[in-house]
């Protein structure tokens, strides 16, 4: 993947990823993300490995990242071997700059990469520069990770937070299933003023597994737009 061939915005992500990927050091237990940003950091791992040396162990969050990780030699781990992670490196679908809280499960990948964010010392937001919001809610709905059996109760729950519900679905009209075989509720609440109380609203209905609302858990993010990088703690 070479930066002359790629359209700005990806140059964006690109630029972010290697950024984020230089923190990765000898010897780390590696969280790898999802998504069209995470795989310029699997890459950039993959490059430090053959021609720096880099010797790393990961967890990929989803089984597409898990078969770019196989092409790049990244060596696998599992929390077996490594139950804490020394960093986890991953894309985001919103940003809000001065908490750092995100909204991420656009890719469907939202439970494993809490999973893996949560496992983490340090959790590293990879982006380009348009994934910044005032209010998390903006720019696109929060997914919801729902068990299949009895969603449709699940989903009348999540409309009484406020939300309009829609469970994700395949271009052929089938419902689209995670990796780990559960739906997702992709739930429009507009601009979310009290995130935590609202997280705490939709883990208390049963059936849910998991939301994309990631509070206080990005130790840093790293951006790239026209300005050049810019990087949050
Ligand atoms: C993952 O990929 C997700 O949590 C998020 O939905 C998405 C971001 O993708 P991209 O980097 O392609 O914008 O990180």
């Amino acid at each position: 993947m070479t930066g002359t061939q790629l359209d700005p915005a990806a140059q964006f992500k690109q630029q972010a990823a290697i950024r984020a990927a230089s923190l990765v050091q000898d010897g780390m237990a590696v969280g790898l993300g999802t998504g069209s940003t995470a795989v310029f950091v699997v890459a950039e791992l993959g490059r430090r490995m053959r021609e720096e040396g880099l010797r790393i162990c990961a967890i990929p969050t989803s089984d597409a990242t898990e078969a770019q990780a196989r092409e790049e030699g990244i060596p696998l781990t599992d929390f077996g071997r490594h139950p804490d992670l020394d960093i986890a490196i991953d894309g985001a679908d919103e940003i809000e700059p001065g908490t750092l809280n995100l909204v991420k499960g656009r890719g469907g990948a939202l439970l494993r990469e809490k999973i893996v964010a949560s496992a983490a010392r340090q959790f590293v937001v990879v982006a380009d520069n348009s994934k910044y919001v005032d209010h998390l809610g903006t720019l696109c709905p929060v997914p919801v990770e729902v068990v299949p059996f009895g969603w449709e109760s699940a989903a009348a729950r999540l409309a009484r937070l406020g939300a309009q519900v829609a469970p994700r679905k395949k271009r052929d009209g089938s419902f689209y299933l995670t990796d780990e075989k559960n739906l997702i509720m992709d739930c429009v609440f507009g601009r979310i003023e009290d995130p935590d109380t609202l997280s705490q609203n939709i883990y208390n209905i049963v059936g849910v597994i998991e939301h994309g609302l990631f509070l206080h858990m990005a130790t840093q993010t790293i951006t790239a737009g026209p300005e050049g990088i810019r990087i949050l703690h």
